[in-house]
Parts: C-alpha cells; sequence; structure tokens
C-alpha cells in the first residue's frame, strides 16, 4: 500500500502523470493510501487544513463517469491565496471547479442531522478546487482516485461569511466562473447535492466510516457545482458566488 502511495507522491512532486493502477483496490485500501499519501505530506512539513467532498454533482458525476461520494484530505501546501498566482508548471494536467466552502465550529463526525451539520459550521466561502489527476489522460476508477487524494491538489477560499442566515440560505446560490472575463461555467449551488450543506453530513459519516474525525477549525469544499474545467496559461480565473461574492487566482507557466 506504501509503495502505492510513494508511487502517487512521486507523480505530484514531479507533475508527471503515471499509469492507471494495474490491480484493482477496495475502497478501504484505497483510503489506507489515502491516509499514507496525507503522512508523506505531513512529513515534509504541511499541515492538514480540512477535507473536499467529490462527485457531489449529477455534472461531476457524467463528467467522471463514477457514481459514488468520495472525500479527501487538504492541506496548507495546497492553498493558493485569494488574487495569488499558481504555476502551471507544478500540476500535470489541472482543471478547476466552482465550489462552497464552510469552516467548521465543532468536531464532527458520524451520523448528524442536517440541524447538527448546519450548527457545526461557522462560517461560508465561495471556494475554487484546483483538481490535478495524477492518472494518465484523467482517467480512473473510484478507488484509483480516492488512492490518489480524489485528486486534491490545490484550492483558493474567499473571505469567510459568519452570518447565519448566509450559513443556512447556501441551497440555491448562482455561480458564475470566468476565464479572463469570459464565462466557462455557470450553475446553482444547489447542483451541490441539493444543497452543500449536505456535503457536511455527507463527509462525517465518510470520516466516521473509515474511524476519523473532522476537527473544528477545519475547511471543507462541498464539492464542485459544474463540469471541471482544465486550466490555461496566463489567466485570470474568478468565481461569483450570489450573496458570498468573488474570488480569483491567476495561471502563470514557468
Ligand atoms: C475527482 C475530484 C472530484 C468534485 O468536486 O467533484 C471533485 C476528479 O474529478 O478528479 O473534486
Ligand atoms: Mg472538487
Amino acid at each position: 500500500m506504501n509503495a502505492l502511495a510513494l508511487r502517487l507522491d512521486e507523480a505530484q512532486q514531479r507533475a508527471t502523470a503515471i499509469e492507471q493502477l494495474a490491480e484493482p483496490l477496495n475502497i478501504a485500501e484505497a483510503y489506507e493510501v489515502q491516509t499514507a499519501l496525507l503522512a508523506l505530506r505531513l512529513g515534509r512539513g504541511e499541515a492538514l487544513t480540512g477535507v473536499k467532498m467529490g462527485f457531489t454533482s449529477t455534472a461531476k458525476r457524467q463528467q467522471m463517469g463514477v457514481e459514488d461520494l468520495i472525500f479527501g484530505v487538504l492541506t496548507d501546501g495546497m492553498a493558493v491565496r485569494d488574487g495569488g498566482t499558481t504555476d502551471l508548471a507544478t500540476y500535470v494536467h489541472p482543471r478547476v471547479e466552482p465550489e462552497v466552502a464552510f469552516r467548521l465550529g465543532k468536531t464532527i463526525s458520524g451520523q448528524l442531522t442536517a440541524e447538527q451539520a448546519r450548527d457545526a459550521v461557522d462560517a461560508v466561502a465561495p471556494a475554487l478546487e484546483i483538481i490535478d489527476s495524477r492518472y494518465q489522460d484523467f482517467k480512473f476508477s473510484l478507488s484509483d482516485v480516492v488512492a490518489d487524494n480524489c485528486s486534491s491538489a490545490g484550492y483558493v477560499i474567499g473571505s469567510w461569511n459568519a452570518d447565519p442566515a448566509a450559513i443556512e440560505n447556501t441551497n440555491n446560490l448562482g455561480m458564475v466562473m470566468s476565464f479572463n472575463g469570459r464565462q466557462v461555467q455557470s450553475g446553482s449551488s444547489a447542483a451541490i447535492s441539493g444543497d452543500p450543506l449536505q456535503s457536511v453530513i455527507d463527509a462525517a459519516r465518510l470520516a466516521g466510516e473509515i474511524g476519523q474525525e473532522l476537527p473544528a477549525g477545519s475547511i471543507l469544499l462541498a464539492g464542485a457545482a459544474t463540469a471541471a474545467v482544465p486550466l490555461e496559461p496566463n489567466s485570470e480565473v474568478t468565481l461569483e458566488v450570489q450573496h458570498l461574492g468573488s474570488i480569483s487566482f491567476r495561471t502563470e507557466d514557468s
């Protein structure tokens, strides 16, 4: 299992794709590889900042041909500052997705009611996720992508909004993502499992299933509202989320 984590870690660090796994893993084994990958990042001095949900929208499930919800981990080494720049040479074949992020005010794990999930969130923000499969052609099975930490590569979070009304009303916000002012995706936060808050419930359940908890202070990326779009060099990527504001980052290619 660790050998697999080392291969995926090296692929990420060298920004070079590897072949799909020859031996199929079961989901529990795939999450073990993900945990080993995180240990390698922590060993390099990175800190865990949160988790992300994946395949929460029909658009994403159709784009990637997979059916189940997945979750991955985020570290400070993946954070891109709002208004900052990221170098495309550090990724294999990066794509970007429009998302919503929550910040947890309470530690959660296992089954939560909708009310408990809402209560565990202390702020909400617009977010962009940069995903980058370490597999050739961005192709994978469900367990392959889980082992690859669900393609996690980068994320940008906007200003946190702690207004209880904002947290309560994330279920139908208009979202527009643009490259250099040209709209590339638009949709609604309703595409994220009907309501992005559902991702808090699902993340707590999935963490509980593998004996983990999501600590207070964690960031939770709720999942993409639309299909992902390949990043292009020298672009300004912006996301505008109704009521929550806009965020952006620039791409360069060294
Ligand atoms: C897996 C990551 C999916 C999302 O928001 O649905 C994801 C992938 O598509 O490579 O982050
Ligand atoms: Mg995502």
